[in-house]
């Protein structure tokens, strides 16, 4: 597959959109050279949530997780481009706020590992999966952007 053609599930999570960051993940991505692809703002239900944190499922920390994403609507977004999945692990910092460098999303803007404002998908299948979670395929946009010789 043309490694350009990569995907990845970003998402602000409650923290974020509350303290209105939802423009600055953006652009931050966009700044990047990545193209969005799919983005929508909803409430996600438990059972969601659910699905999205199953590898969490158990853990001591699961229920405070499921209660904070769970608490108010979030930004759900797809994101393209040549190996965006890696190269959004690095834009978004380490899961602990208090190790991830400033420069990074959660670097710059959190303190909490539970309000750490933004979450990318980390590993090629599971943003396969979670994209199949939160959209359908028809929200999934295809564009050609054919000034793309400026990005690549
Ligand atoms: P996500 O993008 O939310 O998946 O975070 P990330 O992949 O960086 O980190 P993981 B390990 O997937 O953590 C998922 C969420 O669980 C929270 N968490 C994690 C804790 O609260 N305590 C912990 O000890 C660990 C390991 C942080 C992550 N999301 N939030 N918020
Ligand atoms: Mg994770």
């Amino acid at each position: 597959m043309d490694i350009r053609r990569q995907r990845t599930f970003i998402m602000v999570k409650p923290d974020g959109v509350q303290r209105r960051l939802v423009g600055e993940v953006i652009k931050r991505f966009e700044d990047k050279g990545f193209k969005l692809v799919a983005l929508k703002q909803l409430h996600a239900s438990e059972q969601l949530l659910r699905n999205h944190y199953a590898e969490h499922d158990g853990k001591p920390f699961f229920p405070k997780l499921l209660a904070y994403i769970g608490s108010g609507p979030v930004v759900a977004m797809v994101w393209e481009g040549a190996n965006v999945v890696d190269v959004s692990r690095k834009l978004v910092g380490a899961t602990r706020p208090s190790e991830s460098a400033p420069g990074t999303i959660r670097g710059d803007f959190a303190i909490e590992v539970g309000r750490n404002v933004v979450h990318g998908s980390d590993s090629i299948e599971s943003a396969q999966r979670e994209i199949g979670f939160w959209f359908t395929p028809e929200e999934v946009i295809e564009w050609n952007d054919h000034s793309n010789v400026w990005i690549y």
